[in-house]
């Protein structure tokens, strides 16, 4: 018998003892960031089961539109959304959201009002959900000056100013990967036991990678150094072997697998789209966050991702994420198009 082996698995470090050791180091802390994550968890406890149990329930289909029984059924983002809103606002440690569902920000009541603001997209990957595709939910916290009085200034921040952020998947199993900003660790959620527990410590991803991700279908549009980066994956000319490609089209999937076996995801700036498609608040700041703090790096086509200033909460911005290599390619490839200029 392992021992070790058995020690380990007897031994079990869920989510909220992980949050509770990292707290019990900072001497100033209230445990209020703990207080917040377990909302945030319980958010996605939900989605988790409630995507599990979508076809059963049938809570696949329109907004608005009524199940056998005549009640109004509610699309899973919506319902996502709604139980996100409501456990951040019950939290009592939020004092303004912003989700991608939203068109506004949401300023929490000042009764309620705490310190975080908190931008996150409750169901990732949409157009995934009625093929049982994997989806997921990415978060983004920031702390505010003064709760008595925020301005939306508060999350029209860099991404570097970002104090957490991660990102739940809901595929063959659920897992959490989370941030706080030194290093990454992800959870896998025990449904027998209802607790997320570390599977995934300190998480590093390679600094190379053998896969690239992109929605190709948008080639004719891209620009130079997005087209000659794509060509150099699939034709390498220094001998390296072709680069494989795996594009799922739901972000928190393929960041999920970039992160973990390395490589890159692009969603490129196009002709028709010169923003991109991915939001910065809650799509492209997470992410970069997360996938510096794994010893990789993320770039707009202009610079680091993370020193982008938003100046709207649901803008857009070209982002190239993965292995360090890989993007320093891109880096190089966006210079030299810069030079020619
Ligand atoms: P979706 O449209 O299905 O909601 O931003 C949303 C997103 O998915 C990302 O999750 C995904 O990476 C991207 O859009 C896919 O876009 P394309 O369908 O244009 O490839």
């Amino acid at each position: 018998m392992d021992h070790e082996a058995e020690a380990h698995r007897t031994d079990l470090m869920t989510i909220t003892r992980y949050v509770l050791n990292e707290q019990s180091r900072h001497q100033e802390s209230r445990g209020d960031f703990t207080i917040l994550l377990s909302h945030i968890v319980l958010g996605c406890k939900f989605v988790c089961s409630a995507v599990n149990k979508a076809g059963l329930a049938k809570l696949i289909g329109l907004a608005g539109e009524t199940n056998v029984q005549g009640e109004e059924q509610k699309k899973l983002d919506v319902l996502s959304n709604e139980v996100f809103v409501k456990a951040l606002i019950s939290s009592g440690r939020t004092c303004i959201l912003v989700s991608e569902e939203d068109e506004e920000a949401t300023f929490v009541d000042p009764s309620l009002r705490g310190k975080y603001c908190v931008v996150f997209d409750p169901l990732d990957g949409s157009s995934n959900i009625d093929c049982g595709v994997s989806i997921g939910t990415i978060f983004g916290v920031y702390m505010v000056k003064d709760k008595d009085n925020v301005t939306l200034d508060e999350v029209l921040q860099p991404g570097k100013n970002m104090l957490a952020a991660g990102y739940c998947m809901y595929g063959s199993s659920c897992t959490l990967v989370l941030s706080t900003g030194s290093g990454v660790n992800g959870f896998t959620l025990d449904p027998s036991l209802g607790e997320f527990i570390l599977t995934h410590p300190d998480i590093k991803i390679p600094k190379k990678g053998k896969i690239y991700s992109v929605n190709e279908g948008n080639a004719k549009n891209w620009d130079g150094p997005t087209t000659k980066y794509v060509e150099k994956c699939k034709f390498p000319k220094d001998g390296d072997s072709p680069k494989s490609l795996r594009y799922i089209g739901s972000m928190v999937a393929d960041v999920h697998r970039t992160l973990l076996y390395g490589g890159i995801f692009l969603y490129p700036a196009d002709k028709k789209s010169p923003n991109g498609k991915l939001r910065v608040l809650y799509e492209v700041f997470p992410m970069s966050f997360l996938m510096e703090q794994a010893g990789g790096q993320a770039f707009t086509g202009k610079q680091r991702a993370l020193d982008l200033v938003p100046t709207k909460i649901h803008q857009r911005s070209p982002i190239f994420l993965g292995s360090y290599d890989e993007v320093e390619e891109i880096k190089a490839l966006y210079a030299a198009e810069e030079n020619t200029a």
